[in-house]
């Protein structure tokens, strides 16, 4: 079986969890704690050189690393990527995007609260915070015209932008000033095969 190295509350691990339950693909989960460094491990480099989750091991043992190329991966084939390479091109932008303009800006605010070290990287903080709100405006323009990332549709898109900007108000965003992107929340979580981060909490 398909093995998800990941941990508790990470949410580039969530991208793919959610992608593999929401396509049906049954997986085991292989829990990491990051505080006792076990992604640092001779054995973990060994399946990821970056050293970091998610990692995907196949069934014949090979890895797939970084969530947007494993998310990338088992959307192939589904009606989650076009395969025209316009429209694909459209898709995976959105990925790109996350990647480097939402991802570290989001996450960040609500690893240090995480962390208790919200007050010694206040400053640092507000920074991250007025480069991820400018960073969510295309967003709330996009949600204005469409339902989902690409169209109307739900796409790969929706997967790997889900996550952070979901947990982001656990880093002091405030999500309600985003109306358009509050709808596509709650549509995204209407999806089959949709789980919390920490499921049943
Ligand atoms: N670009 C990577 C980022 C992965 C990442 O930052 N993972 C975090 C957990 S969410 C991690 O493993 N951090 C441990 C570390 O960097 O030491 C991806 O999208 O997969």
């Amino acid at each position: 079986m398909i093995k998800l190295y990941d941990s508790r509350l990470s949410g580039n691990s969530w991208k793919v969890r959610l992608l593999l339950r929401h396509l049906g693909v049954p997986f085991q989960r292989k829990t990491l704690n990051l505080a006792e460094g076990s992604h640092k491990t001779p054995d973990f480099t060994a399946r990821n050189r970056f050293q970091r989750i998610p990692v995907v091991e196949l069934e014949d043992g090979c890895h797939l690393t970084e969530s947007a190329a494993i998310l990338l991966y088992f959307a192939e084939g589904t009606s989650l990527i076009p395969s025209d390479p316009v429209e694909r091109a459209k898709v995976t932008a959105w990925l790109f995007y996350e990647q480097a303009d939402l991802m570290r800006f989001l996450a960040f605010p609500r690893f240090y609260a995480m962390t208790g070290q919200s007050e010694a990287k206040a400053d640092v903080i507000a920074h991250y915070r007025e480069v991820g709100e400018a960073a969510l405006a295309p967003l709330e323009r996009a949600f204005g015209e469409h339902g989902w990332l690409h169209g109307d549709m739900p796409s790969v898109a929706d997967f790997g932008l889900y996550p952070y900007i979901r947990l982001s108000a656990e880093g002091g965003y405030d999500l309600a000033q985003w109306p358009a992107i509050c709808g596509w929340l709650t549509r995204f979580e209407a999806l089959s095969g949709y789980e919390p981060l920490v499921p049943g909490v």
